[in-house]
């Protein structure tokens, strides 16, 4: 057991390395002063929202002692750092995770009771920073915390969006978004940099000045200013940051004549007009002008960041930039531009600057997530940006051309045609006649005398014949450009995020690439830290692993949470390790309740998916799976019921894009089998379906530590990695799975008969898609059964047309089963009747749940950032002295 010996002890060891390592009298004291010189709240009271922002505010003094020495030392030693731009960051909550990285934690528990509060209570005060979507956003996040912990120079990068994505609220219609004002009562962490701010450029146009060179100028003038979020890493005195930029107006727009006249909308237009830029993640981009504001969005994070490393550190020797996903591309050409029109070198020597510097990691397969942006927007909106576009493209084409020749023209133009930046846009001019094809080769002198016309004589005479037929102008497809693609061609290096996904990347996404430069590409597979996502979520179970390993080192070194493994089937370790599922199901049984209302039995087996909803990832197998349960439920009589079932509460969280109406139809659907099944008496606890509103990280990490079955169940090939399912590995949680994303490695790691498996496999989704769509397979009579109950309206008036269709491809409702639902269907419902055999044996359950843990090692976050480091940005380790 963790005894308050072994905490005093740890603080031991902080009281050597800290400069901040109080004891809880002296945390008291600078909690009360932050109470009452920090003026946020009126004087009178002290409650816990006051308790919180004292108590953070506290914290952040030694964040900011331990941040400043860091970058202090960091400049005197002049290291390479490397610089993770991304657009989402998902926190979390950071006065618990700050507390348990300084090592702090009994202490401020003592120093808040002084105070009258508890430790828990105040905590749970820090709303969660609305500053990300997913898995992607996360995932930075757990990198930041492991560069800091294994002492990387580093920096993040990112926005300071006011309002974040949106707040879910959950009514009898479904999804429905509200903004999330996750600052309204301040945010305590961040620090603004008054003196670190940049100027930001929109439209305008590209003129010549008079030393030659290319100058941008006119347009809108912005400003980026740096916001400043400490990130303290564990056991150590490394404190990087997190510098997000918030945008504003230069204060001369404010045009006071036009106030006192009475226009004060007009007056304060460039105010918003800047200011709007960092309102919310991912606006709405159906219209033009949510367009237009994303790619502000994404050049802001780009220009401000780099005009910033730029000052921070020399490139290339001392700066890596790393693009999380596409939206940082214009890194490439904004890097170029700097280089050239502001620092003078050419056109080589900044490319070949810009191509060591940046690399790009990819997220996703789905090409209708692989950016792509307008070129006449990216004209208007960044005209220098564009020039430079179209000289890497050009530079691009003359590469393909002498790889592959002209030789082929059929082979060339395919290569072209997939490989080059600009989409739908003419060849450029100095390559305008490469691609000759027989069939346009002018006819010879010979073929002429013997009348041989050439096609498009032929096309006149066919055209003349039937004169009436009015051929209407053809639509021309928009000109694009491809931000993958330009991410591949500027970066030194891509990778994808688990093996199978950087196996697809190769073999199809970027596959021309990979002829051309295949030592540029690359697997990281992804990890989560362990600190947020065992050690702090779950402190029954790290107790439990430390006493049981005999030390705490695991939470840096997680390889020995491999020793667990000798003592999968030790009754003692079992009951513990039950009694602490037990506990934290409590915590849940408790979250429910809040949160829905509904009462749900903490003896039941907990079944989780929580992730974004999308078709892919297919909460609709879930959901439909949840339904033949209750049906042949209902078709059994009380005693054959309970003895054929394990009782279950399934849980779903997860936000659907506002604009993405087929997710939002699943979530509404399996709102509408919840209210059904949760409130049929003959069920009771044997089945209740749970959909918990806001799904956030906070959620998950009461939410992890409880579940004993998770779910990631996407169709194959589909899911990049997943790093939820290697949170509730960790977490003693068995998975049911597709061989998809990082489950497949996760399989390997916690054993096959710890795991459970079903469904069609990547490599075999083509021909299913194949056969779906020419009608040729035969639906699983459970799968029909299925839906007919749907549609007989157990669920309420609705008929779901448009779910069940699209499971079909009826007319108007998309393409036929893309998801694979109904293939996969009978073979996961037999999966599912394994996992309750499985878990009847409790025995086998525990040892299957210890062995996740046991297994998961690899999934931390700790061994991905060495790998980044080592093979990408070419960083080393910096202690501090
Ligand atoms: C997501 C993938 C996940 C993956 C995370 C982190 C995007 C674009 N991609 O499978 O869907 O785990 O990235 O790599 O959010």
């Amino acid at each position: 057991k963790v005894t308050d010996a072994v905490l005093d002890s740890e603080q031991e060891v902080f009281s050597s390395m800290n400069p901040f390592a109080p004891d809880a009298a002296s945390v008291a004291s600078s909690i009360k002063y932050h109470a009452e010189f920090t003026p946020l709240f009126s004087p009178e009271k002290f409650e816990l929202p006051k308790a919180f922002f004292a108590t953070a505010q506290s914290v952040r003094d030694a964040l900011i002692m331990n941040w400043n020495a860091t970058y202090e030392y960091y400049n005197r030693v002049n290291v390479k750092q490397a610089y993770y731009l991304s657009m989402e960051f998902l926190q979390g909550r950071a006065l618990s995770n700050a507390v348990g990285n300084l090592g702090l934690n009994s202490t401020y528990g003592d120093a808040l009771k002084r105070l009258g509060f508890d430790l828990e209570s105040v905590v749970s005060q820090e709303p969660d920073p609305a500053l990300g979507n997913g898995g992607l956003g996360r995932l930075a996040s757990c990198f930041l915390d492991s560069m800091a912990t294994l002492n990387y120079p580093a920096w993040g990068y990112g926005l300071r969006y006011k309002y974040g994505l949106f707040k879910q609220r959950i009514t009898k219609d479904g999804q429905e978004e509200a903004a999330e004002d996750w600052l309204e009562l301040s945010n305590p962490w961040e620090i603004v940099r008054n003196d670190v701010s940049y100027p930001i450029k929109f439209y305008g146009k590209v003129v010549f000045g008079s030393d030659g060179k290319k100058r941008w100028i006119g347009g809108e003038d912005i400003v980026a200013v740096a916001y400043d979020v400490p990130i303290p890493g564990y056991k150590t005195k490394t404190t990087i940051n997190l510098r997000l930029w918030s945008t504003k107006a230069p204060s001369e727009d404010f045009d006071l004549s036009s106030y006192n006249s009475g226009k004060h909308t007009e007056a304060a237009e460039a105010l918003f007009n800047a200011e709007k830029i960092c309102f919310v993640l991912y606006p709405g981009d159906e219209s033009n002008e949510g367009k237009a504001l994303r790619l502000k969005q994404q050049y802001t994070l780009c220009s401000a960041s780099l005009q910033d490393i730029c000052q921070l550190g020399r490139i290339p020797e001392k700066v890596a930039v790393q693009m999380n996903d596409t939206h940082p591309t214009l890194c490439i050409p904004e890097l170029m531009r700097i280089l050239m029109d502001l620092k003078g070198l050419s056109w080589e020597d900044a490319w070949k600057i810009t191509q060591r510097t940046v690399a790009y990691t990819n997220h996703t397969v789905l090409p209708e997530a692989l950016e792509k942006w307008s070129l006449e927007l990216m004209e208007k909106l960044l005209p220098r940006h564009v020039e430079i576009i179209e000289k890497i493209d050009e530079e691009l084409v003359r590469t393909i051309v002498s790889e592959y020749g002209t030789a082929d023209p059929d082979l060339l133009e395919e290569k072209l045609k997939a490989m080059r930046i600009l989409e739908n846009v003419e060849l450029p001019s100095a390559f305008a006649d490469v691609i000759v094809k027989p069939e346009n080769k002018p006819v010879t002198a010979k073929d002429a005398q013997n009348g041989v016309k050439t096609e498009q004589e032929e096309e006149k005479i066919a055209g003349e014949e039937e004169e009436e037929e009015v051929i209407p102008e053809p639509i021309k497809p928009p000109k694009m450009v491809r931000m993958a693609n330009l991410a591949v061609v500027g970066g030194h290096a891509v990778n994808g995020v688990a093996e199978i996904h950087s196996e697809i990347v190769k073999q199809d996404v970027f596959n021309d690439f990979v002829q051309l430069w295949p030592e540029k590409f690359q697997n990281k597979t992804n990890g989560v830290t362990p600190r947020r996502w065992i050690r702090f979520c779950n402190p029954y179970l790290s107790d439990i692993i430390t006493n049981w390993i005999g030390t705490e080192d695991w939470v840096l070194n997680t390889e020995k949470l491999a020793e667990l493994r000798k003592f999968a089937d030790n009754e003692d370790l079992q009951s513990e390790w039950r009694a602490a599922k037990k506990k934290n199901k409590l915590k849940v049984v408790a979250l429910i309740k809040e949160r829905t209302g509904y009462t749900v039995s903490p003896d039941a087996m907990f079944d989780i998916q929580i992730k974004r909803i999308h078709e892919y990832k297919r909460q609709l197998l879930n959901i439909l799976g949840i339904v033949y349960r209750y049906k042949k439920m209902k078709e059994m009589s009380a005693s054959e019921r309970e003895k054929a079932y394990v009782p279950r509460v399934c849980i779903f969280g997860g936000k659907a894009f506002a604009t993405y109406v087929q997710a939002k139809r699943i979530v509404k659907f399996i709102t509408d089998v919840a209210s059904t099944i949760n409130h049929d008496p003959e069920i009771g606890d044997l089945l209740k379906v749970i959909f918990v509103p806001d799904y956030n990280v906070s959620v998950a990490e009461l939410l992890i530590p409880a579940s004993e079955l998770s779910q990631h169940i996407s169709t194959a090939g589909m899911e990049a990695s997943g790093t939820s399912n290697m949170k509730f590995s960790m977490n003693g949680c068995v998975l049911i799975g597709t061989l998809d994303g990082a489950n497949v490695e996760i399989r390997e790691e916690v054993g096959e008969e710890n795991f459970f498996l079903f469904g069609a496999k990547a490599d075999e989704i083509v021909n299913f898609r194949k056969e779906r769509a020419e009608g040729k397979f035969v639906p699983d009579p459970t799968f029909e059964g299925v839906k007919k109950f749907v549609r007989s309206g157990v669920f309420g008036s609705n008929s779901y047309d448009e779910l069940i269709g699209s499971l079909e491809g009826n007319e108007g409702f998309g393409r036929a089963d893309y998801f694979l639902v109904g293939k996969d269907f009978p073979s996961y419902i037999e999966c599912q009747e394994k996992v309750d055999e499985a878990y009847r044996d409790q025995k086998r359950w525990t040892r299957m749940s210890i062995l996740n843990t046991a297994g998961s090692f690899k999934f931390s976050s700790d061994r991905t950032i060495h790998e980044y480091a080592k093979d990408i940005w070419n960083i080393k380790q910096v202690e501090l002295p």
